[in-house]
């Protein structure tokens, strides 16, 4: 079967692929807690895992350059317009990692309207390891349930179908392009970066992003007192609490 034409297959090729990585790693070993916008740690069977570092390129140079020229060039092309950079994150799934529950970015982003993400597998996505699932041909917002995800009677009439990708390789998703993905069966980790644009026009800023995800996160943990580490309570597992949080600085190594 043809590969889906939103795959960017060999995106980052040897040495690229290799400073990401090791990129990656050092960002890994911050501790939980440590970065103002968000790094996240989850329950495993072998023990607290990092499960996602949000606003990466806050942080680090060489993601910051990733994010604002390669990738940015590759959601231009998916959208068709230009783009402009808003959000970014690592989700790390670790051996026994969660997954994610059936939803829509658009309505995870906060007042966001035309949105393309790229998706960059870090390592090997395979459906053992917690690969994306996607589901085609939605162009409008689907109903959700108190998590803030697709219904379930709605998202098990989907056709999903799982794209595997090896490291190196993307995919775009647009706005209102369902997905979701399961735990991490295998035994090595399945890391993505996810980078996230707006369609430039619409003058949606990275600052106002990260600053009403921030209040829809409180406000929702607040009503419903379930961990997140988005504005949906997409994320199927279970957290670690921090010894602490660095709200305004953070206090992880520089980089
Ligand atoms: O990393 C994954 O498997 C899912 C990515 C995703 O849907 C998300 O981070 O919202």
């Amino acid at each position: 079967m043809a590969p889906p034409s939103n795959v960017h297959r060999c995106l980052l090729q040897s040495d690229a692929l290799d400073a990401v990585r090791s990129w990656t790693n050092e960002i890994a070993s911050w501790p939980a807690g440590s970065h103002v916008w968000g790094h996240y740690a989850e329950v495993t069977d072998s023990g607290p895992a990092i499960c996602r570092t949000e606003n990466v390129s806050a942080c680090h140079g060489g993601y910051s350059g990733l994010v604002n020229g390669l990738l940015r060039d590759v959601a231009a092309e998916a959208l068709g317009q230009p783009v402009t950079d808003f959000k970014d994150k690592i989700n790390y799934k670790q051996p026994g990692g969660a997954g994610f529950r059936p939803h829509q970015d658009v309505v995870a982003y906060p007042d966001a309207g035309t949105v393309m993400s790229v998706l960059v597998a870090i390592d090997d996505c395979t459906e053992e390891s917690g690969c994306i699932w996607l589901a085609d041909g939605i162009t409008t917002v689907l109903e959700t349930d108190d998590r803030g995800v697709v219904r379930e009677d709605i998202a098990t009439e989907l056709n999903w179908y799982p794209v595997a990708l090896a490291a190196g390789d993307a995919v775009c998703l647009d706005g209102f392009a369902p997905h979701f993905s399961d735990a991490n069966r295998s035994r090595e980790q399945r890391r993505v970066l996810v980078a996230s644009y707006a369609a430039t026009d619409e003058h949606y800023t990275r600052d106002h992003y990260y600053s009403a995800r921030r209040a829809t996160m409180s406000s929702a943990s607040g009503k419903d007192g379930r961990f997140r580490i988005s504005t949906l309570a997409d994320f199927a597992g279970d957290e670690v609490a921090p010894d602490r949080i660095a709200n305004d600085v953070c206090t992880h190594s520089p980089i």
